[in-house]
C-alpha cells in the first residue's frame, strides 16, 4: 500500500498547506530557500505536458516561481505540445545534460518504463507532478497530483443527485485519451452515476482543449439535438469550447444543457457564477512549492512518501459568485 499524505485544502493565498501529519520539510531545504547544506544550485528538468488548457498555464506558473533562482534552483523548461514521443525525448534529454532531478508531468500513463529505467540507472531521481503513470512506482521517489477518481465521483454524484431520478441523457467530452487524469476520471464518474436513470449518448475525447471540445460538442449536437440534457467536461476548457456549440445551436447553456466540469480555472468559474455552467469541481494547479520541497527533501536524502494527494473542493453558482474575485487562478 503507497504511503500518501493528503495536504490540506488551498489556501487563498494559493500555497499548499501541509496536513498535519508532520510533511513539514522541516529540516534545511524548505522550498523558499537553497538546499541549505551545500547551497548549491539545483538543476531540475521540468518535462511538462504543453500548454492546452488554462489549467496548465496555471500549473506552469506554479512550478516556474517555485523553481526560481531565488528559491535555489536552475529550471530546465520543456513542454512537448501533447505529443507524449516529443516528452520521452525530453525526459532522456535531461538525462543527457545531467540534471540533478527530473520533474514530470506525463501526458499519458504509459510508455514510460524504459526512459524512467535510464533515468534511475543514472542516478536522476524523478518526480512526478500531476498526472501519474503506469511504470512501477520503484522508477520514480514520488508522486505530487490530485485524486482524480474522486473528481470524477463527485461530479457523477452531483450529476445523480440533482438529475438521475428521472430518465436523463448525458454526453461526456473526455480528457486527453490514456491520461491518468481522464481514465481516472471516467472511472469515478460512471461508477457514481450507476443505477441512477442517466444515460450516457456518447463519450469522445476532446483532448483537455477548447477547440476540440466545441468540435465534438457540434458533433453531438448534430447528432443528439435536444435530445441532450446534461453536458460532462472533463475539464473547463473543453466546456467552455462547448458553450459557443451549444449557443450556435439555439440552445441556452446552463437551462437547455446542463454542464457540469472538473478544473474551477477562473473562466470556468465565471461562466460557472454567469449560469452558463451548473457545477465545477476543483482540480488544484498550484503544485509548485509542493514539488520544489519533494525535490530538495529527495536531494538531501530525507525520506519522502510515495504520493503527496492535494485535496479539492466543488463549486455550485451560488458558492462560485462568493469566491469568484477572491480565487488565485
Ligand atoms: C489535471 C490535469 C488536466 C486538467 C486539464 O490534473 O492533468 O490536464 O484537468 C489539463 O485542464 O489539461
Amino acid at each position: 500500500m503507497k504511503a500518501k499524505r493528503l495536504l490540506a485544502g488551498l489556501a487563498l493565498a494559493g500555497a499548499v498547506a501541509l496536513a498535519a501529519t508532520g510533511c513539514s520539510g522541516s529540516g534545511s531545504g524548505g522550498a523558499g530557500s537553497t538546499d541549505g547544506a551545500s547551497g548549491d544550485v539545483i538543476t531540475v528538468g521540468f518535462a511538462q505536458t504543453g500548454s492546452e488548457s488554462g489549467w496548465r498555464s496555471a500549473n506552469t506558473e506554479s512550478m516556474k516561481e517555485a523553481f526560481s533562482a531565488e528559491n535555489g534552483f536552475d529550471l530546465v523548461f520543456n513542454a512537448a505540445d501533447n505529443k507524449p514521443e516529443a516528452q520521452i525525448a525530453a525526459v532522456r534529454n535531461f538525462i543527457n545534460q545531467g540534471v540533478d532531478a527530473i520533474v514530470l508531468a506525463p501526458i499519458v500513463s504509459d510508455g514510460w518504463d524504459d526512459v524512467l529505467k535510464e533515468a534511475k540507472d543514472a542516478g536522476i531521481p524523478v518526480i512526478l507532478e500531476d498526472r501519474t503513470v503506469s511504470a512501477p512506482d520503484d522508477l520514480y521517489e514520488s508522486w505530487v497530483g490530485l485524486d482524480f477518481e474522486k473528481e470524477g465521483e463527485t461530479a457523477g454524484k452531483w450529476v445523480a443527485d440533482n438529475y438521475g431520478k428521472q430518465p436523463t441523457n448525458l454526453v461526456v467530452l473526455e480528457g486527453t485519451t490514456g491520461s491518468s487524469a481522464a481514465t481516472d476520471r471516467a472511472t469515478g464518474f460512471n461508477s457514481a452515476i450507476e443505477g441512477s436513470q442517466i444515460k450516457v449518448l456518447d463519450s469522445q475525447t476532446g483532448n483537455f482543449t477548447r477547440a476540440d471540445g466545441k468540435t465534438v460538442m457540434e458533433g453531438f449536437l448534430q447528432k443528439y439535438g435536444s435530445e441532450i440534457n446534461v453536458l460532462f467536461a472533463q475539464n473547463d476548457d473543453m466546456g467552455l469550447g462547448a458553450l459557443d456549440a451549444i449557443k450556435a445551436a439555439g440552445l441556452t447553456p446552463g437551462q437547455d444543457i446542463k454542464i457540469v466540469t472538473i478544473d474551477a480555472v477562473k473562466d470556468g468559474m465565471t461562466a460557472l457564477a454567469d449560469g452558463e455552467f451548473n457545477y465545477i469541481v476543483e482540480c488544484n494547479p498550484l503544485l509548485g512549492d509542493q514539488v520544489a520541497q519533494v525535490v530538495k527533501d529527495v536531494l538531501a536524502g530525507k525520506t519522502v512518501d510515495k504520493q503527496y494527494i492535494v485535496e479539492d473542493q466543488a463549486f455550485d453558482q451560488e458558492q462560485a459568485k462568493a469566491v469568484l474575485d477572491s480565487r488565485p487562478y
